[in-house]
């Protein structure tokens, strides 16, 4: 790499401070520094001297900008917000970052550099062209920063291997990590996010390499001290996050790029999928065998067989004779139907099939430079590839769920959307992968190469996908699934992790890959519960469910080789070990439904490493087996055959609680027992954990909410239970119903205030159930000042018990000693 290196871009020789920019010009080459926010910086470097032009398709926003102050002294220019500063050497033309008292991060080693790259030295394989596109496409700008010593970084996006990537070197371009499935040295994936945030004792910030086009980060790998960042495309883009926290990194990120949509309440219930679930009467028999064996269940997944001959938008008329029936029956049976759709549109041009027809009408297919429609072999065999950088193609995208909305459909599932294409129909022996050459243009007027768009083919099928189900049917909230993504799908679509296998690495892995996601902005995530590939056995399915009650997004689903994994598909023993899994999901809803409120608003993840919310305990920070779910809640699953004891670490600063017997814990770790149908679970001191009632799906209203009240040494914490109607997009216009409760000092121990309801939306009526867990049973307990009766005391997990009508008024539980 370090051959034909140019000369360095320096000195910069002039620069200039417009309203909340600087822009300077190097010898050869122009830096534009923008103020997006006090807390975001925005860099580009283009050794052309000219910046590229805006995208439509761009994953950022337009922020409204912040003041930016620009001085010189001593050959330095000096910038600052009000958030951050940045200084720039004019001799050495070496950037740096600064946190407002002075502290130094994100500091280059050396101006950027660039240079033309061959195709073999990045990581894109199979590529049909043997060189990269000329021009720009070929241009690779590197810039070198200084890793401080005691820095991890995280984040990245969908990865294998483990939370902390310092001394690895990844790449940033979307694959179909197809079969056997991905593992832990595996580089990319099926999303792409070019972005972390580098933790170190007292700061956190953020980086987003604000590329499209095939890049790469380099942190330590080559050089230990060394971060590097990489992209083609001739021009370096990337905006630093002031932090300092990661809480505040994964605010500035998603404030840039988008907040998470707000699925539906259905869609953090449980789903149940398989390829595939092929006839009406399998259909029908899974939700039943579900109502039958009592297990809540909120949505059922049809895969690609559903499809006359993997067309989409069509029905298999033999396996579903009346495809508004089935869906019929499923609503019936109170659960929502969530079918599959891949890009791939089957190349017919002869039997009428519509998509195809419309879509070569309107000119929405990806084209050769010939103008004819480039075809790639996916399901359908030869296959048409919208063009979704099109405003236009979108547009017609959407229009095409129309039929499945009028069915009835509750969600779509986007799959292949990397997008993954073969050389030959699936069944014909050495199928290769064929990816849409790098050099074909896309986009208005064909405006960008593919080289550009690559990375974005998810994101926007996602996108097109969204925005076609809120006009079609605007009364309700859109929910999408889509395997290919980047840096702002959160803002339409939920993820899984792709085909991975029934082993037991696979659910340990599930927690960093998660965790990573969501310190990239995307909560909405979960992975295969039980395994894609290979079959998988009681135990670890079992394990797997457990864990997966705690996913932002839980679905159990599998290859069609594989054995049957429905709850019920590994005997009674495991039977009861999964209900009682599925039906803790339905007692957190009311917490995680607020946590998805909460990352709507602020990107806060629902599931979290440590890191997060200990920034300062950093003996934590490596730990990747134990993970947070919002604030209040910490899981340790078991990720290994035959183990029913594990360590668990409790972060300092607090008093823990076992959830399942709601003792306190007094110390910095715990060897819990982990049985089976019994992973530990832990409350953090100072939480109000409400809980509602079990429930076969959403579609009943919780008649039952428990708040869970755990003092913390100080006896003070709160909490806002956020509510909705669960559905539509009222909430944007305040019809909401949050519910500020806390926990406050009260003679020796604590007590519960909840405070009237805000907002306009009413739930349903319901009791509620204060559960005050406290060292010692109170003599008395006054119900708003007077003396309540019907209270009780719960010996066995110290908690004095109380019953009231959930009215909406406020309220304060004070117990007596
Ligand atoms: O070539 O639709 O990751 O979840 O079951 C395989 C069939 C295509 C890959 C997805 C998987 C899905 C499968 N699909």
């Amino acid at each position: 790499m370090d051959e034909n290196l140019p000369e360095s871009p320096c000195p910069i020789q002039s620069w200039v401070s417009q309203a909340s920019a600087c822009v300077a010009h190097y010898a050869q080459g122009l830096l534009r520094i923008d103020a997006v926010a006090a807390d975001i910086l925005r860099v580009r470097f283009a050794p052309s001297g000219r910046l590229a032009p805006p995208r439509s398709w761009s994953p950022v926003l337009d922020l409204p900008p912040a003041g930016l102050s620009v001085t010189e002294e001593d050959g330095v220019v000096r910038m600052s917000t009000d958030a951050m500063g940045a200084t720039l050497g004019l001799e050495c033309g070496l950037l740096q970052f600064l946190t407002p008292e002075g502290q130094v991060f994100a500091a280059d080693l050396g101006a950027p550099l660039w240079r033309e790259v061959a195709l073999e030295e990045t990581g894109m394989e199979h590529m049909p062209e043997p060189e990269l596109p000329a021009g720009d496409a070929r241009i690779g700008v590197f810039l070198q920063k200084r890793m401080a010593p005691e820095e991890g970084y995280y984040g990245f996006g969908q990865r294998t291997g483990q939370l902390n990537r310092r001394y690895r070197r990844l790449t940033n371009w979307t694959i179909d990590k197809s079969s056997p499935g991905h593992s832990r040295g595996d580089d990319n994936m099926y999303q792409a996010h070019p972005m972390f945030m580098a933790v170190r004792p007292g700061l956190a910030w953020g980086l987003y390499l604000n590329s499209t086009w095939y890049s790469a980060f380099d942190l330590g790998a080559a050089d230990e001290e060394v971060l590097t960042l990489f992209t083609l495309g001739g021009e370096l883009d990337y905006f630093v996050f002031a932090g300092p926290t990661p809480a505040a990194v994964v605010e500035q990120l998603t404030r840039l790029t988008g907040r998470p949509m707000l699925p539906p309440l259905w869609a953090l219930g449980y789903h149940q999928s398989r390829w595939s679930y092929g006839t009406d009467a399998d259909v029908r028999g899974i939700a039943q065998t579900f109502r039958e064996h009592w297990i809540p269940i909120d949505a059922i997944h049809l895969d690609i067989d559903y499809m006359d001959g993997y067309r989409i938008f069509t029905w298999d008329r033999n396996r579903f004779p009346e495809p508004s029936e089935t869906i019929a029956a499923l609503h019936e049976a109170q659960v929502r139907a969530v079918t599959i759709v891949d890009p791939g549109v089957k190349n017919d041009r002869e039997t009428g099939y519509r998509t195809a027809e419309s879509g070569l009408a309107g000119g929405h297919f990806i084209q050769r430079p010939d103008g004819e429609p480039f075809t790639g072999w996916v399901w359908p065999d030869e296959s048409l590839f919208p063009d979704f950088c099109r405003g236009a193609t979108r547009q017609w995208w959407g229009e095409l769920h129309a039929d499945l909305v009028g069915l009835g459909i509750d969600g779509i599932w986007c799959d292949m959307n990397e997008p993954s294409i073969v050389d030959r129909p699936f069944k014909v022996s050495g199928v290769c992968e064929q990816p849409v050459p790098l050099s074909i243009t896309q986009g208005d007027d064909g405006e960008a190469l593919h080289a550009e768009t690559h990375n974005l083919y998810g994101q926007l099928m996602a996108q097109a996908t969204w925005e076609g189900l809120e006009r079609l049917r605007p009364e309700r909230r859109p929910w999408v699934l889509t395997r290919s993504g980047f840096v702002g799908t959160q803002r339409w679509a939920a993820s899984w992790m792709g085909d991975n296998n029934a082993w037991w690495e696979h659910l340990e892995m599930s927690l960093p890959q998660l965790a990573s996601m969501g310190l990239c902005g995307s909560p909405h995530v979960g992975v295969d519960i039980g395994g894609f590939y290979q079959n998988t056995v009681g135990e670890l399915y079992a394990r797997w469910m457990e864990l997966g009650t705690f996913y932002p997004f839980m679905r159990c689903h599998t290859h069609c080789d594989s054995r049957p994994q429905e709850p019920w598909s590994f005997g009674p023993e495991i039977e009861a070990i999964v209900r009682s899994a599925i039906e803790l999901r339905y007692r957190l809803l009311p917490y995680l439904y607020t946590l998805a409120h909460l990352a709507h608003r602020t990107g806060q993840p629902l599931l979290r490493p440590l890191l997060y919310d200990f920034p300062w305990a950093t003996h934590l920070h490596q730990i990747q087996d134990q993970v947070m779910i919002g604030p209040q809640l910490m899981i340790a699953p078991v990720c290994a055959p035959g183990v029913r004891r594990r360590l668990v670490e409790l972060p300092p600063g607090h008093t823990w609680y076992d959830f399942r017997t709601g003792l306190p814990i007094d110390s910095d770790h715990l060897v819990a027992d982990a049985p089976l149908g019994g992973i530990p679970i832990l409350v953090r001191g100072g939480s109000v954990l409400t809980l509602g009632n079990i429930r076969p799906s959403t579609a009943d209203p919780v008649s039952e909410l428990t708040l869970e009240v755990y003092p913390d040494h100080n006896n003070a914490g709160n909490w806002t239970l956020i509510e909705d109607d669960g559905e539509s997009f009222a909430y944007r216009e305040g019809a909401l119903c949050e519910t500020e409760m806390g926990i406050a000092p009260a003679g020796q121990g604590a007590e519960l205030w909840v405070a009237a309801r805000r907002g306009d939306y009413r739930p349903p009526a319901r009791r509620l159930t204060v559960r005050l867990h406290l060292m010692q049973p109170p003599v008395g307990v006054l119900l708003d000042g007077n003396e309540a009766d019907g209270w009780t005391w719960d010996d066995e997990r110290h908690a004095l018990v109380l019953g009231l009508d959930d009215d909406g008024q406020e309220h304060r539980i004070t117990p007596r000693f």
